[in-house]
């Protein structure tokens, strides 16, 4: 396939400095290389500037990189490439799913959002303990009211909270959690893995995916690993997603043909331990990308 790298270096939605080094440190850690060995064309767009003043640190800064990633994200979408945008903080979402919107509300098709992390992402400025954006994207792409001037124009069809999908979560705070019950968000928390493992839940949601015909975004939350695998990242939570589970998960994807857009976020390099949690990431991609340890899918268990 056709692969866009879209550098988001930003970090205006977090209070944790850093994060504006992850897409230098995953294209150190090889992600451009990994993919091309997988036979994929990659095109490295570099960093996108945002448009407007980008230094503030709450809304109006994001805002100036929602608007320069949602118009990079959805033009490559039009060209028929996917586009892999490499954070940067968590609220860089808002603008790539921002610009998977405007795409698939031009093609009538609906879109779905997995998003892989410890964290429900699902705070207003209202229900927010911290006031950081990386913390609210979903509340705001879902059209919770509190988020003026984020979006360029308004979102021809704003994301249904019903077609978003948290898959380990492990912390959530009082008024998020309120929000996603009474929204109806798909959530398969860290308890639920533990009960039935990842397999089992991840197929019911790419079921739904593929049943809907709906374009699959997936945002990679670096969190979402446990922080022995990867303590690159200013907010670790314990219990995270192991190596094993995570790489299954990315397999699964991968066969599954149903990701068109994707982001990395969260990668803080000055807290990473000398490329580590980098280099993790760099093989979750490589692994969603089609790499495999046979050249073929695994064998049903009676024909082994
Ligand atoms: C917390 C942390 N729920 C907040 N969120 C993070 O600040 O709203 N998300 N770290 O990834
Ligand atoms: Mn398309
Ligand atoms: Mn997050
Ligand atoms: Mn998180």
């Amino acid at each position: 396939r056709s692969i866009a790298l879209i550098g988001a270096p930003i970090e205006v939605g977090t209070s944790e400095p850093g994060a504006l080094m992850g897409p230098a440190a995953l294209r150190t850690a090889g992600l451009v290389r990994a993919l091309s060995e997988l036979g994929h064309s990659v095109t490295d767009r570099g960093d996108v500037a945002p448009e407007g003043p980008a230094g503030m640190r709450g809304l109006d800064g994001v805002a100036a990189w929602t608007r320069a990633l949602s118009r990079v994200v959805e033009g490559a979408l039009d060209a028929g490439s996917l586009p892999l945008t490499a954070g940067g903080d968590h609220s860089l979402s808002l603008g790539s799913v921002d610009g998977v919107l405007r795409h698939c509300a031009r093609h009538r098709r609906s879109v779905f959002v997995l998003w892989l992390d410890a964290h429900a992402d699902f705070n207003t400025p209202a229900t927010s303990p911290s006031g950081n954006v990386h913390g609210m994207p979903l509340a705001a792409l879902c059209g919770e009211p509190g988020f003026p001037r984020l979006f360029a124009e308004p979102v021809p069809q704003p994301l249904s909270p019903a077609n978003v999908h948290l898959f380990g979560l492990r912390s959530i705070d009082a008024g998020e959690r309120a929000l996603v019950t009474t929204r109806r968000v798909g959530i398969t928390d860290m308890r639920t893995i533990d009960e039935f493992g990842v397999v089992a839940p991840l197929r019911r949601v790419l079921d739904r995916v593929a049943g809907q015909g709906a374009h699959l975004h997936v945002s990679l939350d670096i969190d979402f690993l446990d922080p022995s695998i990867a303590p690159g990242v200013g907010t670790t939570v314990p219990g995270g997603a192991t190596f094993r589970e995570a790489h299954l998960i990315m397999e699964m994807l991968h066969d599954s043909g149903l990701v068109q857009s994707l982001d990395v976020v969260e990668l803080n390099p000055f807290l990473d331990e000398r490329g580590r949690s980098a280099r993790v990431l760099v093989e979750l991609v490589a692994s969603l990308f089609g790499r495999r340890i046979l050249d073929r899918a695994t064998l049903p268990i009676e024909a082994a």
